[in-house]
């Protein structure tokens, strides 16, 4: 407790001086990264339903059925979401290790799809932590389909990074779309201490809006700005483009801008996510995801696909509902939670507030 106020106050101290605020408030997130583990691992039990198969494989495994087995694993996979493309690139690796004498066991084995699966998170990926400029402010724009969790991760972003960071913090409501989206978000810049700039008529355009978060920024010295975008369909054209737009009137306003433009996954989606992303990717080019829902009935193995097909990191993931719910993403944990040691048993039956 000590320690974290303790940080709180430094932060404070760095974002009232201006030097190296943002770098100070990265590392708010990391000292509480302290995974919840149980959450993902009730999260991600549908996946994790599919990836049984696979268990007992392992169980049964028998060298001399090698071809068999591991065609039936890349089927496992396969079913789990993963995608074909990168569930015969993560049994290539393991085929050509057992092949060469290296993996012998069903346990050697399923160590190794474990660790596959983590290292192509982390090297496919890339960094996992925010790219933030050296100067203020930083400005993150958030985009996804429908009803995934971008304006509930705002406000989280907004809560850690402001009401427990100590930065100045402006939310800009770039979703005009639906009346209701602007107050979603000012409930959420009065929970966490953040201004907020909304449209000023019926007509007012996303991109103005977002132009006018970003100008209301640069004057009053804030250090971070997110913006809010309306829930859209990858394959809406006219929408896309609108997101684009969007993008470039940010970086009208503040050369380098956007510094991180994130796509919301809704983490019930499965292998539709992929599409997704490729789309989006194509018009806004992503630099990071953010994985929601990951403590519903979560499909964590299309995730995978979308990291190894688009070669961008998972940097944050939603656990809840709740201002806490959100967490830095670390493959070793997701994948642990994927392929727990004792099938998942200890988390699921502990006593995980949803909360
Ligand atoms: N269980 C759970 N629910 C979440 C999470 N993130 C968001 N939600 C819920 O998902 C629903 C939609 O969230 P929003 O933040 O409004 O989603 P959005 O992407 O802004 O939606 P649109 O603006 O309509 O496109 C809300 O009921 C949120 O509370 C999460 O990590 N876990
Ligand atoms: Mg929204």
């Amino acid at each position: 407790m000590a320690a974290a106020a303790a940080s709180a106050l430094a932060v404070h101290a760095a974002a009232t001086s201006g030097a190296g605020v943002l770098q100070k408030l990265a590392r708010v997130f990391k000292e509480k990264a302290a995974q919840d583990l149980g959450r993902i691992v009730k999260g991600t039990s549908k996946t994790r339903e599919k990836l049984g198969v696979i268990e007992e494989l392992f169980t049964y495994w028998n060298l001399d059925d090698a071809d068999e087995t591991l065609e039936e694993l890349e089927d496992a996979l396969i079913m789990s979401d993963f995608g074909p493309r990168t569930a015969f690139k993560i049994v290539d690796g393991i085929r050509d290790k057992v092949l060469a004498g290296q993996l012998k066991t069903g346990d050697q084995i399923r160590a190794e799809l474990k660790q596959s699966i983590a290292a192509l998170l982390a090297e496919r990926g890339g960094s996992a932590e925010l790219a933030l400029p050296d100067s203020k402010p930083a400005v993150l724009l958030i985009v996804g389909v429908n009803g995934g969790g971008k304006t509930t991760t705002i406000g989280k972003l907004a809560h850690r990074f402001g009401a427990e960071g100590g930065a100045k913090v402006v939310l800009g409501a770039g979703d005009t779309f639906r009346a209701a989206a602007a107050e979603q978000l000012e409930e959420w810049a009065r929970r966490a201490g953040a201004d907020i700039v909304r449209a000023d008529s019926d007509k007012a355009r996303p991109d103005t809006v977002l132009y006018q978060a970003v100008d209301a920024a640069v004057r009053g010295g804030a250090d971070l700005v997110l913006c809010d975008t309306s829930g859209r369909l990858h394959t809406n054209w006219s929408l896309m483009d609108e997101l684009a737009k969007c993008k470039r009137s940010i970086a009208k306003r503040l050369d380098g801008a956007p510094h991180e433009v994130l796509l919301v996954l809704d983490g019930t989606t499965g292998l539709n996510m992929l599409n997704q992303a490729k789309e989006f990717n194509e018009t806004v080019q992503l630099t990071g995801i953010i994985l929601t829902k990951l403590d519903g009935t979560a499909r964590g193995g299309a995730v995978v696909s979308v990291v190894d097909e688009l070669g961008v990191p998972v940097k944050f993931v939603g656990v809840g509902e709740g201002v806490q719910d959100l967490q830095p993403f670390q493959p070793a944990t997701f994948v642990d939670a994927l392929f727990p040691e004792d099938g998942g048993k200890a988390a699921e039956e502990a006593d995980v507030p949803t909360q």
